[in-house]
């Protein structure tokens, strides 16, 4: 059952995701059980920390100057501001804090205050996450000598579909600041979106990418379109759900250790969606009612769905279980 080949072909990993349903559910769950205790799920809470006005095309986004989008661009927000947006998600239960900036990449002149935030947000004995466009090399120094814990850069969709989403960066910039975040020392999160009009073969060819990556991301955020008005996936056709499914239980397989979340869009999803994704493998989740600028389930809904699911949140240093089968 661990078999998994070190290098993923799109052959085997397109294989895997067309299996009947219940035999590839049946391996992902088998898989994941080997690596996580399976009623553990991690919780991150998001902050846009700079919202609207970003430079990039990306044809999801409500932030993109670019689209029709009505959202009006805010500066870069106060460093004490993020620390006590990060001191009631830690009361609410996450262990890890996530950053977002509507920005094709920093600049110098914010890195201070970028700093001041990982800083102040480390120091409550939160993980850190941080998610600001490229990063050069200074930066990616900078960040990782400030204690960031890890960095979110989503590849998206696969390398062929990618130019149908956004032009104003190519995958190859994307995959180039994930090899300079590795290489400062910083963990990776890097995932994609679902229900962009993609084809099966690109979602598969997503999780390849990520999973041959030198190593592979620790984090893998998969996200269902949630569609935005006034951008030019506002009536893109949604996923269907089963098809959702599969894509985590894929990248479960092929990402063992990785966690795997259920990321945008849950407000759109069913328990029983939840739960399924939560059967195929996908162990961490954004928590808080808001993500950077869309709606997320509130926090009672999420405390009833983990109860009638008997999931636990996981805490901190309660982390990966190598024996979780037990
Ligand atoms: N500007 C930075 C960047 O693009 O890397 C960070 C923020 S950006 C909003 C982070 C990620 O959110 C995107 O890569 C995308 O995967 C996801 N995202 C943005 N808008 C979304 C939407 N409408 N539905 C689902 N996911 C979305
Ligand atoms: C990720 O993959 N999803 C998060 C996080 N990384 C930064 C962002 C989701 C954004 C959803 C749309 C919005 O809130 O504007
Ligand atoms: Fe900008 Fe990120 Fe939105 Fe793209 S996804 S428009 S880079 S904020």
């Amino acid at each position: 059952m661990t078999d998994a080949p070190k290098t993923w072909t799109r052959e085997a990993a397109q294989a895997l995701h067309d299996l009947p349903l219940m035999d590839l559910l049946f391996r992902a769950q088998t898989v994941h059980r080997e690596n996580f205790d399976p009623n553990q799920i991690q919780t991150s809470q998001l902050l846009s920390i700079k919202t609207g006005g970003c430079a990039e095309d990306c044809a999801y986004c409500s932030q993109s100057a670019r689209n029709g989008s009505q959202l009006s661009a805010s500066k870069l927000i106060e460093v004490q501001r993020v620390i006590a947006e990060a001191k009631k998600a830690k009361a609410a239960g996450s262990t890890r804090f996530c950053m977002g900036a509507a920005w094709r990449e920093p600049k110098a002149r914010d890195m201070p205050a970028i700093i001041a935030m990982v800083e102040g947000v480390k120091a409550l004995g939160m993980e850190t996450c941080m998610t600001l466009g490229m990063l050069d090399d200074i930066q990616v120094k900078q960040l990782s000598d400030a204690g960031l814990d890890y960095y979110n850069h989503n590849v998206d969709t696969s390398e062929s579909y990618y130019n149908k989403v956004i032009t104003t960066r190519t995958f190859d910039d994307r995959l180039n600041t994930l090899a300079r975040v590795k290489e400062a020392g910083m963990k990776v999160c890097s995932g994609g979106i679902m229900g962009m009009g993609e084809e099966t073969q690109d979602r598969v060819d997503m999780l390849v990418t990520l999973a041959n990556l030198d190593s592979a991301p620790e984090s893998v955020p998969i996200n269902m379109l949630m569609p935005q008005a006034d951008t030019p996936l506002a009536d893109a056709e949604p996923i269907d759900p089963i098809d959702f499914v599969r894509v985590i239980a894929v990248a479960r397989i092929m990402m063992p250790t990785s966690y795997v979340r259920l990321s945008a869009g849950r407000s759109g999803m069913t328990d029983e969606m939840q739960a399924m994704c939560f059967f195929a493998g996908a162990n961490s989740i954004f928590a808080g009612d808001k993500l950077l600028t869309a709606d997320n389930p509130d926090e009672d809904s999420d405390v009833i769905l983990f109860k009638k699911l008997g999931l636990r949140p996981e805490t901190l240093g309660g982390q990966r279980c190598a024996d979780a089968a037990e």
